[in-house]
């Protein structure tokens, strides 16, 4: 049976953090859907659509990444795909809360599915979409944190709207 995995988030929008995660859960598993889900506590910045362009254009040269954007519970997408793991990374342990939390309900909706974790790269465990937001919004210099085609979509929201 082929490994199929879903690497869900809000990605608002992906960072090298994210990025890092996919690349290497890619080696991992056979196939990997990049899913953008909505988070009911975030607000986000770019549209759902906007932030699946962004993946796909930064993920173009992994062969078996799929990005895709989805209304609804990420266990009812993992099924349209037929996925049998959910791949989520970890920064820190002020993370491991939460993802437990989240990990436990998707586990009641669906038991089938197992969650697996990845440890950040020690080079972005301080890097979250919020972060390069806020400091993006005030001009700094984001090169490092994100794929060049992300810092050109904040540098034109900056310009256009407010952010
Ligand atoms: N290094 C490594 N990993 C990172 C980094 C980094 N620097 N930054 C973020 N990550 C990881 C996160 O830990 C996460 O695993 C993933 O990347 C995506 O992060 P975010 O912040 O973009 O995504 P979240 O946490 O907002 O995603 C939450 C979901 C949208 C997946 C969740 O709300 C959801 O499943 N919504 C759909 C409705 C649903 O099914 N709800 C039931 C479960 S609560």
């Amino acid at each position: 049976m082929a490994s199929v995995a879903v690497c869900p988030g809000s990605f608002d929008p992906v960072t090298n953090g994210h990025l890092d995660i996919i690349q290497r859960g890619a080696k991992v598993f056979d196939k990997v859907y990049v899913v953008i889900l909505s988070n009911s506590s975030k607000k986000p910045l770019f549209s759902a659509e906007e932030r699946a362009e962004l993946i796909r254009k930064v993920t173009a040269h992994i062969p078996n990444v799929e990005v895709d954007h989805y209304q609804g519970l990420l266990v009812d997408y993992a099924k349209e795909v037929n996925a049998n793991a959910i791949l989520r990374g970890l920064r820190a342990v002020s993370d491991f809360e939460y993802e437990m939390q989240i990990t436990s309900m998707n586990r009641v909706l669906d038991d089938q599915l197992e969650t697996f974790f990845m440890m950040t790269n020690s080079q972005y465990s301080f890097l979250s979409s919020s972060i390069v937001k806020e400091v993006a919004k005030y001009g700094a210099d984001i090169s490092e944190l994100v794929p060049k085609a992300v810092e050109e979509a904040l540098n034109q929201k900056r310009l256009t709207g407010p952010t």
